[in-house]
């Protein structure tokens, strides 16, 4: 089913270094809505859990305890289109491709520590925000 949400977190690089205020901007002046928030740390089990599609892969140990790291910013943002947008607002994955501009260009440190996540489908939008949020319905 298609959606006009997408599941988002400040990753603790960005968090740790203070630009989560100067993202959320960039976030809202683009045209989300922030429909649900939540300032949280995950243990690297439940990092591990959110990132198991990527168990296989040889940075996924090292993503799971920086993402343990610190805080994160989680949130669910609304808009149309908002999955394939949000992912133009942010940036390829590695910063060093990311276009200008782009939130990832701006804020993030190299391919793993790069600011911010973005949902890639609108099945892994509501998989994503129901992992941090529970009754959405009411929103
Ligand atoms: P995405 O966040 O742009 O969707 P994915 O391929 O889903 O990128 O990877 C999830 C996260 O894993 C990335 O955002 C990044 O933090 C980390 N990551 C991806 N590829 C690498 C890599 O080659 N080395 C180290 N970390 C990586
Ligand atoms: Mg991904």
């Amino acid at each position: 089913m298609a959606t006009n949400r997408t599941f988002t977190m400040i990753k603790p690089d960005a968090y740790q270094a203070g630009n989560s205020g100067a993202i959320i901007k960039m976030i809202e002046e683009a045209g989300f809505r922030i429909v649900a928030a939540k300032l949280t740390r995950l243990t690297p089990e439940r990092a591990g859990e959110f990132y198991a599609v990527h168990k296989e892969r040889p940075f996924y140990k090292d993503l799971c305890s920086y993402m343990s790291s610190g805080p994160i910013i989680a949130m669910i943002l609304e808009k149309d289109n908002a999955v394939a947008d949000f992912r133009k607002l942010i940036g390829a994955t590695n910063p060093a491709n990311a276009e200008p501009g782009t939130i990832r260009k701006l804020f993030a440190k190299s391919i793993e520590a790069n600011a911010i996540h973005g949902s890639d489908s609108d099945e892994n939008a509501a998989i994503e925000g129901a992992f941090f949020f529970s009754g959405m319905e009411q929103f």
